[in-house]
């Protein structure tokens, strides 16, 4: 991990532009739907989770970006062999570093919509349409997969209590209800990971939901599922180690962005669950979000430093979900 932003800024600018490189056109022109996942030696998972990741999402297709950084194993020559467009970052900086840089990379590329999923196959693909569908639909926009309305396969005692802990303080901080903070499968605009300050280098999940529920998104929690790791070992340490963390980034999210708006902020969006908006019907809101970063086409991200950090961008919050365009036929759908 790099401790500047400086440092960062320029390995994402490399990385941007070696993508670019590879990929040209495919990169600077995505379907609308990227589904983007972090990698770090998943060699002998990865290329069945990409596999197995639907062409065509909500009727519109999808493309699968893999950001792997510093994996000493297989990974890239693995997920590019099953149809992936894969970032090779050549340093290791984390899950939250890397999935930054996946949605810089979707925006870039003119994406609309993200859906994010890990390469550990914990994740089942046959409910992004589920995850998705809210978002495409305009209902919101952001939508987590939550284990609790749907089901967990672990038993272990102490991560069902931390998943529990973690999104009540979640809940009582926002003023938002959340059942699942850390939920991998998750759906948004692709503007809103422009929108939100993203700083995280590995934990970022909870970030990510604070600061997409203080900005006055829309979010929704819908139910999901989550297995237990087939292959390979979490990456993120055990659980003592992981719930420090996570318990300190919650902190320093929610401190952050109160500083930001100031004390009376915390509670400014809609939240729902189950697929029930809880504040009024599709559309309204608390308080209007904030303005949305605009799509950052890959041409101008890939000139040295020019690309805006995260959370920096100019407004559009009314460019949701726009509807038909970019829709394809299933049967004709395949991953480009
Ligand atoms: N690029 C990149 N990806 C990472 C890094 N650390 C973890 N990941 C990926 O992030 C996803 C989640 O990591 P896991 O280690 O499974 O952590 P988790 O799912 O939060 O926790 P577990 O329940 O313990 O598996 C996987 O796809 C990992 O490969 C990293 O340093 N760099
Ligand atoms: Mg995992």
């Amino acid at each position: 991990m790099t401790s500047s932003p400086n440092a960062d800024e320029a390995i994402d600018t490399a990385a941007i532009e070696a993508f670019a490189a590879q990929y040209g056109d495919r990169a600077a022109h995505l379907p609308p739907v990227s589904i983007v996942i972090a990698a770090f030696n998943e060699e002998g998972v990865l290329g069945s989770v990409v596999e197995s990741l639907p062409p065509s999402l909500c009727g519109l297709t999808t493309s699968v970006i893999v950001v792997s950084d510093g994996s000493r194993d297989g990974t890239v020559a693995e997920g590019r062999a099953h149809g992936a467009l894969v970032c090779d970052v050549p340093v290791n900086r984390g899950q939250g570093a890397a999935l930054r840089l996946g949605y810089r990379l979707a925006r870039a590329g003119t994406a609309r919509y993200i859906v994010t999923t890990d390469a550990d196959g914990q994740y089942n693909p046959a409910e992004m349409e589920r995850v998705l569908g809210p978002v495409v639909s305009g209902e919101a926009d952001f939508v987590t997969g939550s284990r609790k309305l749907g089901s967990q396969e672990t038993k272990d005692p102490v991560r069902r209590l931390g998943t529990w802990v973690f999104a009540v303080t979640i809940s009582v901080l926002t003023g938002q209800r959340i059942t699942d903070s850390s939920f991998g499968l998750r759906a948004m605009r692709a503007e809103v990971t422009g929108a939100v300050r993203l700083e995280q280098p590995q934990y970022q999940s909870s970030e990510l939901l604070i600061a997409v529920l203080a900005r006055g998104f829309r979010v929704l929690e819908v139910p999901a599922t989550i297995h237990k790791r087939q292959v390979g070992e979490s990456k993120k340490g055990h659980n003592v180690l992981y719930g420090l963390h996570f318990a300190g980034v919650i902190a320093r999210t929610w401190w952050r962005e109160r500083q930001r708006r100031g004390p009376r902020s915390a509670t400014a969006s809609s939240t729902a669950s189950a697929g029930r908006p809880a504040g009024g019907p599709a559309g309204s809101r608390a308080h209007a979000a904030e303005p949305l970063a605009r799509a950052e086409p890959m041409a101008s991200a890939t000139r040295a430093g020019s690309a805006p950090a995260a959370g920096d961008g100019p407004a559009a919050p009314d460019g949701r979900a726009a509807g038909a365009d970019g829709r394809v036929d299933p049967r004709s759908a395949k991953r480009t």
